[in-house]
């Protein structure tokens, strides 16, 4: 009788949503970025040190069988991506940090991954004390998989995922922040949170060099963030291999425009004119695409979480000639692809 109707359950969904999020397909998790940890014999450990009055190294079974608390945390990417309500369990960080003891002057905390790169990520313990960060051991009840950076990775509640380092292996307290992988390869913004969409730190890019690429349209293996070129025209717009984040192309007309390979990701295309676009293996995720024209457009392998399609009078124009094949396709949400088989296809 009381059973909450679809209506209640989406609009309470909705008041979790951050700004500019979208709840992935039902028990989909996306992986992003590394997919698995660094192949090593060594058994796998936890450190904490740096500016602490015990440093501190735990076995994989030390950590495992200490008492776990369970937690319901909300996952939001930066691709603009959320899943809300994940259970997961594992040993709080704030409990590994006092056993470490930290030091007065010790005021940021860096999580190291065990991975080829040697993934980091950083919090301020102000952060830390506000946010209460799991060492994550499970997460829907079983154990992480690898992917997801099992054996253990932290889970940091209300800050966008970046922040959240798979294969937790060391742990270092600093006087001063150090910015992490993504924050200064991708120019993540260091503090992170979705609530404030703290997805970019504004970074100003080399204006004659862009112009040039503007006016010519070429961006092939060209790295710039935040580009602006709405409104832009162009016969033959080619930016293979490109690292384009958060550009924005708005009512651009870019027919036949290569993005083969691009990272494109957090673009907004609105009204753009991309009939004949190659996207194929572009990372599109957390896109604009509302009242595009993809007539014809190219989206083999290509990486879609997170995109928007637009709503009634503002939709993307797709209709059976646009390249978009079923392992695409299933990123999207039931209600996208709801809307694009409702396009002959
Ligand atoms: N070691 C490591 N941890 C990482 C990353 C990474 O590339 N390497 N990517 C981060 C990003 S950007 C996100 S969104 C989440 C993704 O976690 P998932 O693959 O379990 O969804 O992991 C974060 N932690
Ligand atoms: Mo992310």
């Amino acid at each position: 009788m009381n059973e909450p109707t679809h209506a209640d359950r989406s609009s309470s969904a909705l008041a979790q949503l951050p700004p500019g999020q979208q709840l992935v397909a039902r028990d989909k998790w996306p992986v992003i970025g590394e997919r698995s940890p660094l192949q090593s014999d060594r058994p796998w450990t936890l450190t904490v040190q740096g500016l602490v009055s015990q440093p501190t190294t735990w076995s994989c079974d030390e950590l495992l069988r200490r008492p776990r608390v369970d937690r319901v945390i909300d996952i939001h990417c930066v691709t603009r991506w959320s899943r809300l309500q994940v259970p997961m369990s594992g040993v709080p960080l704030a409990l590994l940090l006092a056993e470490a003891q930290p030091l007065p002057e010790a005021r940021f905390v860096r999580f190291v991954a065990r991975s080829e790169r040697a993934h980091d990520s950083s919090l301020s313990l102000a952060v830390v004390r506000e946010t209460d960060p799991l060492i994550a051991i499970t997460a829907d009840g079983a154990p992480l998989s690898q992917e997801h950076g099992g054996p253990f990775r932290l889970a940091v509640p209300g800050r966008y995922f970046y922040k959240s380092v798979k294969w937790l292996e060391e742990i270092e307290l600093l006087a001063e922040d150090r910015l992490g992988y993504w924050e200064s390869e991708a120019g993540y913004h260091n503090q992170a949170d979705p609530w404030l969409e703290q997805r970019y730190a504004t970074r100003l890019l080399p204006g004659a060099e862009v112009a040039e690429r503007l006016i010519a349209g070429q961006f092939d293996d060209t790295h710039l963030l935040g580009l602006q070129a709405a409104g832009g025209q162009w016969l033959r717009f080619s930016a293979r291999r490109a690292v384009l984040r958060n550009a924005k192309f708005d009512g651009c007309r870019l027919m036949e425009a290569d993005f083969t390979g691009a990272n494109l990701s957090n673009g907004s295309f609105v009204g753009a004119d991309l009939r004949g676009a190659n996207f194929a293996a572009a990372d599109v995720e957390g896109a604009d695409f509302s009242g595009a024209d993809l007539r014809g457009a190219d989206l083999a392998s290509a990486s879609v979480f997170g995109v928007t399609l637009g709503g009634p009078g503002q939709a993307a124009v797709i209709d059976a000639t646009t390249r978009w094949p079923a392992d695409v396709l299933e990123q999207l949400t039931p209600d996208q692809i709801a809307y694009l088989q409702g396009h002959d296809r």
